[in-house]
């Protein structure tokens, strides 16, 4: 059992960090929460709850039940600790070239007070072999300390967070067997899954591996419902059927695949052999033309179909159904390409986000914009939509993209 008088400094509060600082502070260890964004941290401090997603409620709970609590502070400023975590975003450039920088800023930061026996521990995806970049940075700056440190990618899915945070396996990769075990120690605090130890390469490899799975599968998905489309044949149909089969288990068509991770991933897997891989890179290219199809197909139905075109309606922005996120979401680009080409007023409904614009349309409750538009295209399909066949007449056009209206 890790010491209750250990000092764990979390660095990023965002959807993995903050979760993961709020359960330690819970099972009392003693918290420094450290963010760069100011706003973010004024706003923890004082009892709200930054960026968290309106569906995380389990997480909004969590922060309101321990936002009091002495054990966690709040900073802009990292302070001293004895173990980090590492858990900032990692973004990719234009040329689709992992940027970690980040990653490498914490450590910097981190190095100003690195002692003996600390460790260090990123959650943050990474590309392969950061680690050992990461390992050069710190010989070079402090060649003599006795560090430990491990890769503890996340495995969080938006939306569920605590829930994941908590139940899943976990896959630690420590750069020696002491800093795997230390680590280890400190997930058994709070995870119920298994704490499986392997190699830093290996857990670099699995991350980055697991969400190129899904990229992959869901481009199988979109490619299916392409060609059904192109027979006039119902994707939905064949689909369930298809899954049927003891060993198969194909996913949802979509309007593209959106999220901070899944279309990024792949490209930090492939990264150094981008003309030697092909079936991850298609898969990528695959999803990403699906949301210019969807566009086209919007745009083709729109200009054939006879009802009173003066107003769209949009149903659904965020990147997937049911929560507030809209990182990277297919539905913006399709709005935003809709508005070049069509010559309407665009009304968006979406029940999960508050407070967000997007140039030149209007947001509106569901009844309103039904009221106000005949021609509706059904983005993401929310659960709030699941009954608006009962809501519409006969002269609404439905342009269904989510699989939510029935057949
Ligand atoms: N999507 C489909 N069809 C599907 C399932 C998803 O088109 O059948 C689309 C969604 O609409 C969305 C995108 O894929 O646009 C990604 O959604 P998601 O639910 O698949 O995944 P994320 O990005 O929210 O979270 C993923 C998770 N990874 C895996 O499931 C392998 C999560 O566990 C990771 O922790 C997270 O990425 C991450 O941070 O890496």
């Amino acid at each position: 059992m890790l010491s209750k008088k250990i000092k764990i400094a979390t660095i990023g509060q965002g959807y993995v960090g903050l979760p993961l600082s709020l359960l330690l502070c819970k099972n009392n260890y003693n918290i420094h929460a450290y963010d760069i964004d100011e706003n973010l941290i004024k706003k923890l401090g004082n009892g709200l709850y930054g960026n968290l997603n309106e569906n995380d409620l389990d997480v909004i709970e969590l922060y309101k039940s321990t936002k009091n609590n002495k054990n966690i502070t709040f900073s802009s400023n990292l302070d001293e600790a004895d173990i980090y975590i590492v858990c900032v975003p990692t973004p990719i450039k234009e040329n689709h070239k992992p940027d970690i920088d980040f990653v490498f800023s914490a450590i910097y930061e981190i190095l100003n007070f690195l002692k003996d026996d600390d460790l260090i521990i990123i959650e943050s995806t990474i590309s392969i072999n950061s680690i050992k970049k990461i390992q050069k940075i710190i010989k070079a700056k402090k060649k003599k300390i006795n560090y430990s440190l491990a890769y503890c990618p996340e495995r969080v899915l938006p939306g569920n967070a605590l829930n994941e945070i908590i139940r899943n396996d976990r896959i630690i990769g420590g750069i020696n067997k002491k800093s795997a075990l230390y680590a280890k120690d400190l997930y058994k605090i709070f995870v119920k899954g298994q704490i499986y130890l392997t190699t830093i390469e290996i857990a670099e490899f699995t991350k980055l591996v697991e969400n190129s799975f899904r990229d992959v599968n869901i481009a199988f998905a979109n490619e299916v419902s392409i060609l059904c489309e192109k027979y006039n044949v119902s994707y939905r149909k064949v689909i369930d059927l298809a899954n049927k089969h003891p060993r198969v288990n194909i996913l949802n068509p979509s309007i593209g695949v959106g999220g901070h991770c899944i279309p990024i991933d792949p490209w930090f897997l492939i990264e150094n052999y981008k003309k030697k891989i092909s079936l991850i890179r298609n898969a990528r290219l695959v999803n990403k033309d699906k949301t210019k199809i969807v566009t086209k197909k919007i745009i083709s139905k729109y200009n054939s179909s006879n009802v009173c075109k003066k107003n769209i309606l949009i149903l659904g922005l965020s990147y997937k159904a049911n929560i507030a996120d809209l990182r990277e979401s297919p539905a913006i680009e399709i709005v935003r390409d809709l508005q070049r080409h069509l010559p309407a007023n665009f009304y968006i409904n979406d029940p999960h986000l508050t407070n967000f614009k997007i140039q030149n349309t209007k947001f509106c409750s569901l009844s309103k914009g039904l009221k106000l538009s005949k021609f509706v295209v059904i983005l993401v399909g929310h659960d709030a939509y699941l009954d608006i066949h009962r809501k519409i007449t006969k002269s609404h056009v439905i342009i269904d993209e989510s699989g939510i209206f029935p057949e």
